[in-house]
């Protein structure tokens, strides 16, 4: 299995991670961290160094009950950050927006993935964006707003219908001209989810698998690890990588972490016993 990014062709016969980098100042667990740019690229850097390899640029957070950024804010955050990346040229750069300015200024800066964190949400013009530039695109389940999310919770049978969500928009975007091989399939951990929907989703994630498209994981630090274990959010490490571990075993391919040493060391040795391995692989 492969991913397809404009020119670009990550392999995922190995599970690649994506590091996490919010320019932002109010990102649940890292804002306010890398808003000077210099810093931010460094960050990746360092995030690139440790095995990451795709970094995952945001300018306005998504987190429950978060302040709506103006577009030429979020501009502002993510393209310095784009562009100083970019001109490094070690890593597949993916913008992670809810605006098709910010995804189309991001994909001309040098970022070659659109995570669409829209969800429900979706009118369409990521998919025609990602259509036009060749761009892979990264389809996530989620429900209303920032200012919503929270409210909309219901659902009769959560993994069966954001499975069918994920089905039916990677068919809209094979429809709207995204190839089958630039579409990445995320169930949205902590979206318009209760702590029992995320984990009743990781479970039975290899349903989402069985679609046939690459499946990306994000639950890092989330809120649903700290209600579970009682711990805040700069301690949610391990527990991170335990669920981590436990979607690699059900298939999925990309992990998106803040902590790509102890998730790339962890999601190595959990792929050695899947593939029953004891051959070294440097993580
Ligand atoms: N989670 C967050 C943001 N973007 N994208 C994908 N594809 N999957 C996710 O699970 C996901 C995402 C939220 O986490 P974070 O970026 O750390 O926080 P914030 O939204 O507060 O910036």
């Amino acid at each position: 299995m492969e991913f397809r990014c404009r020119d670009a062709v990550l392999p995922l016969d190995r599970v690649a991670v994506m590091g996490v980098l919010n320019v932002t100042p109010d990102s649940f667990s890292d804002g306010g961290q890398w808003i000077d740019p210099t810093v931010a690229v460094e960050h990746a850097l360092a995030m690139i160094d440790q095995g990451a390899a795709i970094i995952d640029v945001g300018g306005e957070s998504t987190r429950p009950n978060a302040v709506p950024v103006a577009t030429k804010e979020e501009l502002a955050r993510v393209l310095p950050v784009i562009e100083g990346l970019a001109s490094q040229g070690r890593c597949l750069i993916s913008i992670d927006t809810r605006k098709r300015e910010v995804a189309e200024a991001a994909l001309a800066a040098g970022a070659s993935i659109v995570n669409d964190t829209l969800g429900e949400e979706s009118d369409g013009s990521l998919d025609e964006i990602a259509a036009r530039s060749g761009a892979a695109l990264v389809v996530m389940h989620s429900r209303g707003t920032p200012a919503t999310m929270r409210s909309l919770v219901h659902y009769d049978d959560v993994v069966a219908e954001v499975t069918a969500f994920l089905g039916r928009r990677a068919g809209e975007l094979e429809k709207a001209g995204v190839s089958r091989d630039s579409i990445a399939l995320d169930p949205g951990f902590g979206f318009a989810k209760t702590p029992e929907q995320n984990i009743a989703l990781l479970r039975e994630l290899d349903r989402i698998v069985a679609l046939g498209y690459p499946v990306l994981v994000g639950t890092s630090r989330k809120s649903f690890i700290g209600a579970l274990l009682g711990l805040p959010v700069d301690q949610r490490v391990e527990a991170t990588v335990a669920t981590m571990c436990w979607a690699v075993t059900k298939g999925a391919r990309i992990v998106r972490v803040h902590d790509v040493t102890p998730t790339l060391r962890a999601v190595r040795m959990t792929e050695a016993i899947v593939a029953g391995s004891s051959a070294g692989s440097s993580a």
